[in-house]
């Protein structure tokens, strides 16, 4: 049996989207997107990810995505299976990255998409309007692109260097989310190197979340992690 659940979610606040045409995100200002996205790779796996998953959701993480560059496809789907079936809380999040394939034959809750993966657009035909599709942008034009599409929320970065991502774009800094902010009424994830020591002057700087590896999944106490970020976006929101 494959599909550990389907999605059964509340409908958006707006409905369900129109296909590239102006969306409202009254969850976005309502500051309902969660602050933290972490992000489990490929450091993690099987019970490793259950756990970090366990850990996190305790301290009221909600969002999480599985990103396994170098798996297969059915190691994925095996994957993701086992994480949903882990979870309890119907307000977790789980995101897949790169297939829009994955994402619904599983039931997850959505997918996130980069550059060069399938677009927006076509992602959302394969997850339809219920599951999240979010977007990778690394400069301004492909996140003016980006807010034209149905993408649930942009992320933007790397924020700062990272040694977690082959290959890496650019650092594009704080004040690209900035910039960012004033174009876009999308949810912004901002994503790249971020700690929780430097994720206040993110959040300061317009991010709704910040998506995060390497710092949350070297931390001793991860849920401690997990409550320093939520505190970090208290304080900038404040
Ligand atoms: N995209 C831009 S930077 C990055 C991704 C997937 C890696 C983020 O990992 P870390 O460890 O939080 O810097
Ligand atoms: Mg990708």
């Amino acid at each position: 049996m494959l599909a550990a659940r389907r999605v059964a979610r509340k409908p958006r606040p707006s409905g369900a989207p129109p296909v590239g045409g102006v969306r409202e995100y009254p969850y976005r200002e309502a500051r309902l997107f969660p602050p933290l996205y972490a992000i489990i790779d490929s450091t993690l796996s099987g019970d490793r990810a259950i756990v970090f998953v366990r850990a996190l959701s305790g301290a009221g993480v909600t969002l999480f995505q599985l990103r396994h560059k170098t798996s297969t496809p059915a190691a994925i789907c095996t994957e993701t299976v086992s994480l949903l079936a882990s979870i309890a809380s119907p307000e977790v999040r789980l995101i897949i990255n790169d297939r829009p394939d994955i994402a619904a034959i599983t039931g997850a809750a959505g997918v996130h998409v980069g550059q060069y993966d399938l677009p927006v657009e076509a992602a959302r035909e394969i997850c339809g309007p219920a599951r999240w599709v979010g977007v990778s942008t690394h400069n301004l034009d492909q996140l003016r692109e980006a807010d034209r599409t149905s993408a649930d929320y942009i992320a933007v970065g790397p924020i700062f260097p990272t040694a977690t991502k082959g290959n890496p774009d650019p650092v594009v800094g704080v004040e690209f989310v900035r910039a960012a902010r004033r174009i876009t009424r999308k949810p912004l994830v901002a994503i790249g190197g971020i700690s929780a020591d430097t994720a206040e002057q993110v959040y300061r700087a317009g991010a709704d979340s910040v998506a995060v590896i390497r710092d949350l999944i070297a931390a001793d106490d991860r849920a401690a992690r997990a409550r320093q970020y939520f505190a970090a976006a208290e304080r900038a929101r404040s």
